[in-house]
């Protein structure tokens, strides 16, 4: 199918299984939506708790109030939908000058074992597509995607309208 980069028409994860999803993931690349805030050296940490419900954690460099770089600890609470792969994200910091909000959280593409492809738009334009939008690559490894994963990582961000507005997420034990 054409892709149109219609949010509405985004395919996400089919049968997105979040307990395989659970444990840790690093950050590899990142398209940054409007005002970004998490920076680098982000990894985030997937849970489900007792009622089945998905909750997570992550943390990564920030730099607030303009000059004040530091390690960002973060909480996130997953709101289930219809479908599977996409989640309401509530998210709050550990201090209360963090960021807070609400996003849209989609699982556009995963193995469970390597590579994650999250995505977000946070505002659809008049026309249907995303006007301000973040996504993370996501590798199990901490060293980067595996060469495998590459080709089919690049296909999801050309399939989400993203392609060419990643940059590459160090890992530089900031945090
Ligand atoms: O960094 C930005 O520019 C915007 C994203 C800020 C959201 C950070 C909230 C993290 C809350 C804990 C949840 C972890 C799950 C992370 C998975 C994907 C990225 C939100």
């Amino acid at each position: 199918w054409a892709q149109d980069c219609q949010v509405s028409n985004i395919q996400v994860m089919q049968n997105f299984d979040r307990s395989r999803y659970t444990g840790r993931w690093y950050a590899v690349a990142k398209k940054d939506p409007v005002g970004l805030f998490l920076l680098d050296n982000v990894v985030a940490q997937f849970s489900v708790d007792e009622s089945g419900k998905m909750t997570a954690t992550a943390h990564g460099r920030v730099i607030i109030l303009n000059n004040w770089e530091m390690c960002a600890n973060m909480f996130g609470t997953f709101e289930d939908t219809p479908d599977p792969a996409k989640f309401k994200m509530r998210y709050w910091g550990a201090a209360s000058y963090l960021q807070t909000g609400n996003d849209d959280h989609w699982v556009i593409d995963t193995d469970y074992d390597n590579y994650a492809i999250h995505y977000s738009c946070r505002e659809v334009d008049l026309d249907g597509t995303c006007l301000d939008g973040y996504s993370f690559i996501f590798s199990r490894h901490p060293t980067g995607l595996r060469p495998e994963d590459q080709k089919i990582v690049t296909n999801k961000k050309k399939d989400i309208c993203f392609l060419g507005k990643y940059r590459r997420v160090g890992h530089t034990g900031f945090c």
